[in-house]
């Protein structure tokens, strides 16, 4: 009979896959004890201590640890015991971290700059960070200027900044921008905010064909930074790819076209009154003189804003201000509403929020959100031409239910082009629908365009075109 003693075996020295190692990359470990694993348990430990405490690694209970990640230099062990003996423990083993500053992977492409898809410039409005590095092809596919201290910017938490980019030659280029908060040498891109590390991305590619000699395009997007991410100094990488949506570019993958230049940025405290997130552009909520204002609360807490409205392009501080207003909340929470009022119709606007958090503390104005507001009287339509003649024709038309006119306009030409606010022809009012159109010419085609007026000069655009074709003269006989 063959009794196992109850003796684990001493003298066993831990071995690890690496002896230094980046934060969260993975590792292995084993041990020098090639005996029998009969009758055996194991438990791996750490140190973070130099080995003054250890703590198991949960779940770590074979000969072997794999996938095993640190985020600082420790110390590991395995704890051996023979059927439920005294445990045996080897030989501690450190595992060293390496600066975050050499654990960036260094993004490939295949052909990188060679035809000219690079990034010639990128520049972060507001901040004095503007990098013009020309559109030669042929520079180099990835360019750390970490260590230029001209090309940086100062960035808030919470706030979005417009990122201006420009590609080289070739366009069809994806672009993306991460920030490594937590300095661990890696981007991470999720959809968890406490982890996400992109900060933003173009909406597909930008530039489209061959420009030789010239910048193939100019482009912006948005960049929107965490709401509370470390302080301090962080890489910024900011990466385009050919033919590769912004969305789907990867810090780190291999592509065949494209550059990526890396950046030392710093980010300042955290405001105490956060900025709100994104709006979103109004597009089929937006009146004649009014418009439903939609945007994320992000960061923020508020429930009062300000805005700044003026005409499209207007510089902040000569617009119109509304104060201290009280935003609604939808259902899920994250996104406010507003209703602004006392807009002008078809007209082009610019605007600007912020978060009102009270006793005089704000947040950041944000980014520029542009829109139109929709017309605020409609042409009829349906125009009809019918009874026909040598000399004239009836037109109708419909009425739009939405616009009071005060009466209708037509136009009359016998070229078919679309009228601006031409001659008009005649007028028509509005309690008719039509009008019976005498003394034209025959075997004359005629062009007609209707609109509506709804008074004090405001009226609608034209219908599209009615075209009537007066009948011949024909002889006539009495016999
Ligand atoms: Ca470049
Ligand atoms: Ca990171």
């Amino acid at each position: 009979m063959d009794v196992l003693s109850n003796v684990a075996p001493t003298g066993v020295t831990t071995i690890a896959t690496d002896s230094t190692v980046c934060s969260n990359i993975a590792f292995n470990l084993s041990s020098s004890y090639t005996g029998s694993t009969s009758g055996q348990a194991y438990q791996w430990q750490v140190s973070t201590d130099a080995g003054t405490t250890w703590n198991d690694i949960v779940g770590s209970t074979a000969i072997t640890a794999t996938g095993v990640t640190q985020t600082a230099a420790s110390s590991y062990r395995i704890g051996i015991s023979q059927c439920s003996g005294t445990v045996e423990y080897s030989s501690p083993l450190a595992v060293t971290l390496n600066p975050y500053q050499d654990c960036y992977c260094t993004p490939t492409y295949s052909s990188g700059t060679t035809y000219g898809d690079l990034i010639s410039n990128v520049q972060i409005v507001g901040t004095t960070l503007s990098n013009n590095s020309g559109f030669v092809a042929g520079t180099p596919q990835y360019v750390n200027y970490t260590s230029n201290t001209a090309l940086t910017a100062e960035l808030l938490p919470s706030t979005s900044y417009t990122v201006n980019v420009s590609t080289g030659e070739w366009g069809s280029q994806g672009f993306a921008a991460w920030i490594d908060y937590n300095d661990d040498g890696a981007f991470t891109t999720s959809s968890n905010p406490l982890l996400n590390e992109r900060i933003g991305y173009t909406t597909g590619t930008i530039g489209s064909g061959y420009t030789p000699g010239s910048i193939n395009a100019y482009a912006s997007f948005t960049v929107t930074l965490a709401c509370t991410p470390p302080a301090g100094a962080h890489r910024m990488r900011v990466r385009c790819a050919y033919a590769t949506s912004g969305v789907n570019i990867d810090p780190c993958a291999n592509y065949g076209y494209g550059e990526t230049e890396d950046y030392l940025i710093t980010i300042q405290a955290a405001p105490s009154c956060p900025n709100p997130g994104l709006m979103t552009v109004p597009t089929a909520s937006t009146n004649a003189n009014d418009v439903t204002l939609s945007w994320l609360m992000g960061c923020s807490t508020a429930s009062n804003f300000d805005f700044e409205y003026g005409p499209a392009g207007f510089t902040q501080g000569t617009g119109t201000t509304v104060s201290n207003a009280a935003a609604t909340l939808s259902v899920t929470g994250d996104t406010a509403t507003y209703v602004l009022t006392g807009l002008n119709s078809l007209t082009d606007y610019s605007i600007y929020y912020r978060a009102n958090c009270g006793t005089g503390d704000y947040s950041a104005w944000s980014v520029v959100t542009n829109f139109t507001t929709a017309p605020s009287c409609f042409p009829p339509s349906a125009v009809t031409v019918s009874n026909v003649t040598t000399s004239g024709a009836t037109v109708a038309w419909t009425a739009n239910p939405l616009s009071p006119s005060a009466n209708y306009q037509y136009l009359l030409s016998q070229t078919n082009t679309t009228p601006a606010n031409g001659v008009v022809a005649g007028t028509v009012d509005v309690t008719s629908t039509g009008v019976t159109l005498t003394g034209l010419t025959s075997m004359t085609t005629y062009y007609m365009w209707v609109r509506s007026d709804c008074g004090s000069g405001d009226r609608s655009v034209w219908t599209s075109v009615a075209t009537i074709a007066v009948n011949p003269c024909m002889p006539t006989y009495t016999s």
